[in-house]
């Protein structure tokens, strides 16, 4: 019965980038493709409770994470410049968010859903680590996501800070200044050099919408015949 299970599993997908790198649309298409491949397809958004610019009425349709969650609310009061915290403590409920929908993922997964998961660990390491705040590296950030569900597929969204200052104002969140995005920007490199043991797809995302597409379409399909037993990110 064990291996049934493994065998039936659905495949844990996570799309990375900076912002405005187009994570949301290709995620939406990612869904649709897949569906339409006749899997039975779930997203997610990290952090939940934001402010979703792009695809509004999509994402309220499918995000499967808890918007209204006690962690969400102060997230998105702290992403509004509404709400000061210290660097360690918004990090940790940033952590705790995706703590939260944890036992959600395992469950939908070993039910044989696949599930795309719109920022994730990686966005949660890079973005803390960018305040080149004296007390936490990289390496700090990263420890209160050992243990959660490892991807079997991590998708980059690979763009410059630049080309994504290029696509339009940034909006009013804390993170979207150029400085920041080009120091979130390093740190994903530094972070994705380190071996997690999964496979990483690095995209293009200068290309258009299509041609993006395409490809996260392209880089997905060798792996939905995965069979191994979900992970965890290891210490
Ligand atoms: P988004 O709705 O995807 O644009 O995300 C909102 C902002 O929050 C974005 O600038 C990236 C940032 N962010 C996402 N996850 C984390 C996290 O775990 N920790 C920190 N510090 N920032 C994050
Ligand atoms: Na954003
Ligand atoms: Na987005």
């Amino acid at each position: 019965a064990f291996h049934e299970d493994v065998k039936a599993r659905g495949v844990l997908i996570v799309v990375e980038g900076l912002d405005r790198a187009g994570k949301t649309v290709q995620c939406q298409l990612l869904l649709e493709a897949l569906q339409q491949r006749g899997h039975h397809v779930k997203y997610i958004k990290f952090p939940g409770n934001t402010t979703m610019k792009v695809c509004l009425g999509w994402v309220l349709k499918h995000a499967c994470s808890d918007r209204n969650s006690l962690t969400g609310k102060i997230i998105n009061g702290y992403l509004q410049g509404q709400a000061q915290q210290d660097d360690h403590s918004i990090h940790l409920l940033f952590s705790a968010n995706r703590w939260e929908a944890a036992q959600r993922i395992r469950s939908d997964l070993s039910n044989g859903i696949t599930i795309i998961v719109d920022r994730y660990s990686y966005s949660g390491a890079v973005y803390s680590a960018a305040k080149e705040n004296p007390d936490l590296s990289l390496e700090w950030a990263w420890q209160p996501e050992v243990g959660l569900p490892r991807p079997d597929l991590l998708l980059f969204l690979s763009i410059s800070a630049e080309e994504t200052a290029k696509r339009g104002g940034y909006g009013e969140e804390r993170y979207e200044t150029n400085a920041m995005q080009s120091k979130v920007r390093h740190l994903f490199d530094r972070l994705l050099s380190m071996n997690h043991g999964h496979d990483i797809h690095l995209i293009d995302a200068r290309f258009p919408v299509d041609q993006v597409a395409k490809d996260i379409l392209n880089s997905t399909l060798g792996h939905l015949s995965e069979r191994k037993p979900l992970e965890t990110f290891a210490k």
